[in-house]
């Protein structure tokens, strides 16, 4: 008899899987919330996915949806341009912590500045993974990485950044920020299916940054790579929503 399969998002893409991420990586299981939100909500047909260079671009035949794969935080504004010429469209740009904080944190910035109607999802794994694990803009201090061999040191190098705190910052009142974990998958749906719903409601950006692991370049076992993510990331990245219109709009 054959060993019975997982179950995949009916949005998932059956010939590209297995994946191309490695054992352990945070980004199958970020697309795999994301793919069941876009079940859940029934939006496959019209959803457009955008993935980033970086490990990120491995997901560019994930789904079952229209995709398109660009460089360093440049899927925000190519999602941008393709939701104003086809506004029925849910449009959604998916990249590492490198490609929107550092090298195309630019991008995130404008898009988030100028309230656009689209969905920014973001794996947050403290390095630039791809190209071998060297520090990022999250990198935690003390952690060591191919350009940290001594730890971050906050001195030179300055303090992680904080992507949702700053992207609540400079949103206004219709934007949707959260930060999620794969630690908690179920709370890590919500928000994605959330982050979608705003866009559906034509309320303006929604952003989630997912706390991801990769335990290839941390050099971690099974164990050190769930403590890293569910203790040390978690107490310096706080998880949680830090805007969320539909309430505001419920309470009022
Ligand atoms: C402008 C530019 N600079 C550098 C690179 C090389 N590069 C490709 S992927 C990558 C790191 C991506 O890291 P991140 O966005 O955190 O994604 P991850 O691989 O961790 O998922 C870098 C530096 C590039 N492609 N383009
Ligand atoms: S290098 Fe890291 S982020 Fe990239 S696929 Fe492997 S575990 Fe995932």
């Amino acid at each position: 008899m054959p060993e019975p399969q997982p179950v995949m998002p009916r949005c998932w893409r059956v010939e590209s899987k297995p994946h191309k991420f490695c054992p352990g990586c945070g980004h199958g299981l970020v697309l795999k919330c994301l793919g069941e939100a876009i079940d859940e909500l029934g939006i496959q047909q019209n959803t457009v996915f955008g993935c980033d260079i970086g490990c990120s671009l491995l997901s560019w035949d994930f789904f079952n949806v229209d995709s398109v794969q660009t460089h360093h935080g440049r899927t925000t504004p190519v999602v941008t341009g393709i939701k104003r010429a086809n506004p029925d469209t849910v449009c959604i740009a998916y990249m590492g912590d490198g490609g929107g904080y550092a090298i195309g944190s630019q991008h995130l910035v404008n898009a988030a500045g100028r309230n656009e109607n689209i969905t920014v999802i973001l794996a947050n794994n403290t390095v630039y993974a791809m190209t071998g694990g060297q520090m990022a803009p999250t990198t935690m201090p003390g952690q060591k990485t191919e350009t940290s061999p001594y730890g971050r040191d906050p001195g030179p190098t300055g303090y992680p950044m904080l992507g949702p705190e700053m992207v609540s910052a400079i949103t206004r009142e219709g934007a949707y920020v959260a930060r999620g974990s794969i630690a908690n998958l179920r709370q890590l749906k919500s928000y994605i299916k959330k982050a979608l719903e705003n866009q559906l409601a034509g309320r303006g950006f929604s952003f989630v940054e997912a706390l991801a692991a990769c335990p290839t370049n941390w050099r971690t076992n099974a164990e050190e790579t769930w403590r890293f993510v569910e203790k040390d990331m978690a107490s310096y990245f706080k998880v949680g929503e830090l805007k969320n219109p539909a309430a505001t709009e419920k309470a009022v």
